[in-house]
């Protein structure tokens, strides 16, 4: 059985939706087959750190350690999120608003991504191009590597130009009206993904694919890492806030109660998009060429950007309590329980923000430059971000599959219980992973490390200390695996089981009061639920040109004081091939 309700069977889909659903199924599908592999591959490196080197097994379809990890972190932390991403994020507002989207630019995007995903396959699985998720030059992998990025990069830019569309067109039959929540939500995260694009796309066309290509002999490494992580951290949030549409946009109605604010919704978004640019450089707290001054601002406007998640917390929090007391919760913790545990699409996102308050607390630990001395390049970071886009994203993810599926398919979720075990599975093996992992980065064990490459005693005696996280860590990777296994199970038997005699619906919510809550209840003819009072913080955050602007010139601010020095100390370095 699937999560939400059913609506009664409808007479047949018109073509213009018929074929947003297969659209719609081919990004769910590409992205979570990415997954797949990127998975798989996953409890090879967590059993790396317990000591054991599977990778002599593995050949000729992985040479080594450093191979597998890239192939990991590029599949799950760009294809899986951007495939899931780029369609849900066109697919939610065009049905919220009831119009087409624009279906030659949507397909343009998948085909763009699709291609690019191949060359960067072609050039990770023949060991030319084992520069890890973060392809820090002076690596260099082949030219492959660095053209299927830049198409990945490009093609994922392209929703933006159809929501705007969509919400102008939408905007034109109503003025005045403000834009309904799930609109709001997906515009701003394209919109601060555009801004944050630049970077990558600077990076990737100036700098490494001319120097890939041999059309110039030198980079400079500090200038690419400057660049990266310009896109390098906002792309967090552009894996975090779909993720926060479906807690907003959607849970709310699975778990039967309302979203308590829409407004606090709008401006959580409004907040992300502008706070996530310029805070970039925390990731180069240990690079050379940054001021003291500029850490201490680092780490402040870092702390910032954790407000609008801490803002999330209370909302979706209260919104959690509202439907649980409505469900007969008693006392503390009893609406928590009484949320419908059942339901393996509510289990995933609500396991998903328990692990991200342990996620969130270790960001703000990165973010305070002190105590970042203390756990850069250690195994805490992947313990880190195995919590938050992991976890807090990929499970909430799985957990939208699970209704969007049968929604797009017409066809039954094949098991309930599968789902269900899956989701706790990866919810107990990645808390037991992340723990190890945080705990061992303690001890200064240092991440993408082939430690289990060592001689036995030389193992020992470098990480004897950290024996028990370490141990920890394998044991999460391979309930990770089973996680896995079912989960696919559940995934790819949906696509072939019986017909549904009805249609699932997309599950919008509506805001506590019916209060600037616009969404649409059967998910398939659009209609206004409500357009009460309207509130004068919506209202302002509703130009989005204006806070696109300041978005971009609080970037300026942060960015051109960290590149000016390095226009005047260019440094040129050649290639590194060391695997
Ligand atoms: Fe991070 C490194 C700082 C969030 C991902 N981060 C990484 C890397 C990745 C990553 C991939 O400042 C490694 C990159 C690499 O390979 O080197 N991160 C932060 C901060 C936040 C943060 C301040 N990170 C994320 C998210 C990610 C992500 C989200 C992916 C999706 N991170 C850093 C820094 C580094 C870093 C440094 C570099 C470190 C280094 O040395 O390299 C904040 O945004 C976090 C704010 C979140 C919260 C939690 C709110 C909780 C919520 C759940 C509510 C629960 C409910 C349930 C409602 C404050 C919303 C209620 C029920 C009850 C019963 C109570
Ligand atoms: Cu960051």
């Amino acid at each position: 059985m699937s999560a939400t309700t059913a609506q009664p069977a409808a007479l047949p889909l018109p073509d213009s939706l018929a074929s947003q659903r297969r659209v719609m199924l081919a990004y769910l599908v590409w992205g979570f087959s990415a997954l797949m592999i990127g998975a798989a591959i996953g409890p090879l490196q967590a059993l790396n750190y317990g000591g054991f080197n599977a990778y002599p097994w593995l050949r000729p379809v992985l040479q080594t350690y450093y191979q597998g990890l890239t192939i990991h972190g590029v599949l799950n932390a760009y294809i899986f999120t951007f495939f899931i991403t780029c369609g849900l994020l066109v697919y939610l507002p065009a049905r919220e608003l009831g119009l087409a989207p624009n279906m030659l630019l949507w397909r343009l995007c998948f085909g763009l991504m699709a291609a690019g995903t191949v060359l960067l396959l072609y050039a990770m699985f023949d060991n030319s191009s084992s520069v890890l998720w973060t392809f820090y030059p002076p690596l260099k992998g082949s030219p492959w590597f660095y053209l299927g990025m830049t198409l990945v990069v490009i093609g994922s830019l392209l929703p933006l130009p159809i929501l705007l569309d969509l919400r102008s067109r939408w905007k034109a039959l109503r003025p005045g009206a403000l834009t309904p929540l799930v609109t709001y939500m997906s515009t701003t995260t394209m919109l601060m993904w555009f801004l944050a694009g630049g970077g990558a796309f600077i990076e990737l066309v100036f700098q490494l694919d001319p120097w890939s290509l041999g059309l110039t002999d030198t980079v400079d490494p500090i200038v690419a890492r400057t660049l990266f992580w310009w896109t390098g951290h906002p792309i967090v949030y552009f894996w975090l806030m779909p993720a926060y549409v479906s807690w907003y946009g959607l849970l709310p109605k699975q778990i039967g109660g309302k979203l308590v604010s829409d407004p606090m919704a709008r401006l959580t978004f409004a907040l992300l998009l502008v706070f996530s640019l310029p805070v970039g450089s925390h990731h180069q707290f240990q690079d050379p060429g940054f001021s003291p001054i500029w850490r201490g601002i680092l780490t402040a406007l870092t702390l910032s950007v954790a407000l609008p998640s801490l803002i999330t917390a209370f909302t979706i929090g209260l919104s959690l309590e509202f439907a649980g007391r409505l469900r007969g919760g008693r006392g503390l913790f009893g609406w928590f329980t009484a949320l419908p545990w059942r339901n393996p699409s509510v289990a995933a996102q609500v396991l998903a923000m328990l692990t991200f308050i342990f996620g969130g607390a270790g960001g703000i630990v990165n973010g305070s430059w002190q105590l970042d001395n203390l756990i850069h390049n250690t195994t805490w970071i992947p313990g880190h971000f195995h919590i938050t886009v992991g976890t807090a994203s990929a499970m909430t993810f799985m957990g939208v599959a699970f209704w969007l599926m049968p929604h797009l398919t017409g066809r039954q979720l094949l098991s309930r219980r599968l789902a269900l075990a899956s989701v706790w599975l990866w919810f107990g093996g990645m808390s037991v992973f992340a723990l190890g992992m945080h705990w061992s980065g303690l001890y200064g064990v240092p991440r993408r490390a082939w430690v289990s490459f060592l001689p036995q005693s030389v193992y020992d005696r470098v990480y004897g200390d950290a024996h028990l996280p370490l141990t920890l860590v394998a044991i999460g990777g391979v309930v990770l695996w089973l996680a896995t296994i079912a989960f696919y199970i559940v995934f790819l038997g949906s696509l072939l089981t019986r017909r549904l005699p009805k249609t699932e619906s997309i599950p919008f919510a509506q805001a506590f009061g019916g209060r600037e809550s616009y969404s649409i209840d059967d998910g398939e003819t659009a209609g206004i639920v409500s357009h009460h009072a309207r509130s004068s913080l919506a209202s302002v955050l509703e130009h989005l040109g204006v806070l696109t602007a300041i978005t971009a010139a609080a970037t300026a601010a942060a960015y051109i004081p960290i590149f000016w020095p390095f226009l005047h100390n260019v440094t040129q370095a050649t290639g590194w091939k060391v695997w």
